[in-house]
């Protein structure tokens, strides 16, 4: 028996979640997480420099919290008819990670005001800063699979959402996995839909890197080539030089909107 009693604990954080904004929420566990494959296949695969900052971390390696246990993951529902909550306003990161930073935030001060015995941490976003991969946490913790379209994929809402996490230091009852596989015997709309071909080949063998689950699940997602098309997202926004006002900053502030036909061609979720 933990300090907490865990059962408790997690049936209050998982209903404290959704009142806090998250249209997703499940809880898994650290030890089963690192045993995912996206933390065994990134130390092998060459990685993309991403707005890369200066890390200690090795491709994959993740700066757990002292006394890790169990990861909860949320999600946030990101759908077609409000694209604006993934756009970038210059510098400002997109208004929906914000709604993540924010329910991630009240979760923490919740458990800290109510469990002043429990440690909780809030996990960043970039994995060369110490995050974790947040599909395999959205997978591993029953919110749904990855996708053939290398994302993860609810049935809720398809791949349309973005994912956040906090971990804890106390082991909780995980809420996952679950078989649903909505890409078993689907058309494949999403793998078509890439400007750049990202899923035209396979550059990963399961030999290579040693196993069978690989991104794209079959390895031929090439990060690269997504990249490609990001990088050229970021000239067309600098041709079309849309002006918009960043609330709440109140600058005046080019709008990027980044690729989603990925996420977009998904037939999941939608009515
Ligand atoms: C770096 C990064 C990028 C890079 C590289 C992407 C990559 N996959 O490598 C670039 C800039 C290219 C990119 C692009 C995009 N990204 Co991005 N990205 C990330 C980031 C920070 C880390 C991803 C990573 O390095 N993965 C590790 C590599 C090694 O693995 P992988 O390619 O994902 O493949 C693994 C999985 O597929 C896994 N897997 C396959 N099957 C199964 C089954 C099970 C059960 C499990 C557990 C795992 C698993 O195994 C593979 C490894 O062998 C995450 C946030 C985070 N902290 O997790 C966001 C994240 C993955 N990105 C996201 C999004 C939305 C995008 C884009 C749509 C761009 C956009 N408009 O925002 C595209 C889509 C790319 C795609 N189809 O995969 C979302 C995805 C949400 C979702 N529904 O899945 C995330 C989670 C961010 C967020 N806030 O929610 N991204």
């Amino acid at each position: 028996m933990d300090r907490v009693n865990s059962f408790k604990f997690s049936s209050s954080i998982l209903k404290k979640a959704q009142e806090f904004g998250a249209d997703l929420v499940g809880i898994t566990s650290v030890a089963e997480l690192k045993e995912c494959p996206s933390y065994t296949a990134a130390p092998k695969i060459p990685q993309v420099e991403v707005g890369q900052r200066e890390s200690d971390l090795e491709p994959g390696e993740v700066d757990w919290p002292a006394g890790a246990k169990s990861v909860i993951v949320i999600a946030i529902s990101h759908p077609e008819d409000e694209p604006e909550l993934d756009y970038w306003y210059g510098k400002h990161a997109p208004p929906g990670n914000q709604k993540l930073v924010d329910t991630v935030d009240k979760l923490i001060e919740w458990i800290n005001d109510n469990y002043e015995e429990v440690e909780a941490h809030h996990i960043p976003y970039h994995v060369e800063k110490g995050g974790i991969f947040l599909k395999d946490a959205a997978a591993m913790a029953g919110l749904g699979c990855v996708g053939k379209n290398n994302l993860f994929v609810s049935p809720e809402y398809g791949p349309r959402v973005r994912l956040r996490a906090l971990i804890v230091d106390v082991d909780l009852p995980v809420t996952g996995p679950t078989d649903f596989d909505p890409c078993a015997d689907c058309e494949k709309y999403c793998l078509q839909k890439c400007p750049q071909g990202s899923f035209s080949s396979i550059i990963y063998e399961a030999a290579e890197i040693g196993q069978e689950i690989l991104p794209g699940r079959i390895g031929n997602y090439s990060r690269f080539k997504c990249n490609e098309q990001m990088e050229k997202d970021i000239e067309k926004a600098e041709e079309r030089n849309e002006m918009v006002k960043h609330e709440p900053s109140g600058e005046m502030v080019q709008l990027l909107k980044y690729c989603r036909n990925c996420e977009l061609s998904c037939p999941i979720g939608k009515e």
